[in-house]
């Protein structure tokens, strides 16, 4: 049976990025639609009627939901190449692991970047820098969070980059000041065409962010 895959996503979305990555690793072909989140596609509706969230993977009818877990299912379903997750099972558990801590804390710092102010600016910065900080120490000196190989946490982690430039344009800081390794690795999977060509441009993303500022009338200064 021919395969049809579809993502539904959202160009600036660091989870739907995630799908876009681990696809290209594999040489997957899907289909690609673009949601709008204030107007909802029915197929998003009935896809993810849980939290009506994007990314979904839609593989062969059958939806697929929360990024981890598409990164995970299309590790699993094209297994013939480019292997994202560890084959050590201790490995694979410290990597979903890490992979989950970024989640619970880079996405709400990360937001406070662009929404706020102030002393919540100030205390955002401060959070976001030590998280990146503790992330870098995991990398330590290997050339990906997988190893040699570019893998499941640099997956994770990677599709954040392209809100760096936005992050440190609205907070007024710099990343590589506090974390240089970090931003070498960043060039490193920017140097994988199948990672830099499934990842949005930043400035797009910086624009993206303005612009909802403004729809949700937030105001920083
Ligand atoms: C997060 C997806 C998400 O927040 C994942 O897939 O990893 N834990 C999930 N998706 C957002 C767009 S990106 O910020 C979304 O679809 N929001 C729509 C809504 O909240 O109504």
């Amino acid at each position: 049976m021919a395969e049809k895959v579809i993502l539904l996503d959202l160009f600036a979305s660091m989870f739907g990025m995630r799908a876009r990555v681990a696809l290209a690793a594999k040489g997957v072909e899907y289909e690609y639609r673009e949601e709008d989140l204030r107007n909802k596609s029915q197929l998003l509706l009935e896809s993810n009627p849980i939290h009506k969230k994007i990314p979904v993977l839609i593989h062969n009818g059958k939806p697929v939901c929360e990024s981890l877990i598409i990164v995970e299912y299309i590790d699993e379903v094209w297994n013939h190449k480019s292997p994202l997750l560890p084959s050590d099972p201790y490995q694979r558990a410290q990597a979903r692991f890490l992979a989950d801590y970024i989640d619970k804390k880079l996405y709400d710092v990360g937001r406070k970047m662009w929404t706020k102010n102030g002393e919540e600016l100030e205390a955002a910065k401060k959070e976001f820098a030590e998280i990146l900080k503790q992330l870098e120490s995991e990398l330590g000196d290997k050339a990906f969070f997988g190893g040699e190989r570019f893998g499941f946490l640099d997956v994770a982690l990677v599709t954040y980059s392209t809100w760096f430039h936005t992050y440190e344009k609205c907070g007024g800081f710099s990343i590589g000041e506090d974390c240089p390794k970090l931003i070498e690795w960043v060039r490193r999977c920017l140097d994988i065409d199948f990672v830099s060509e499934s990842l949005t441009d930043s400035a797009k993303v910086y624009d993206f962010a303005l612009m909802l500022r403004k729809v949700f009338g937030i105001h920083t200064s």
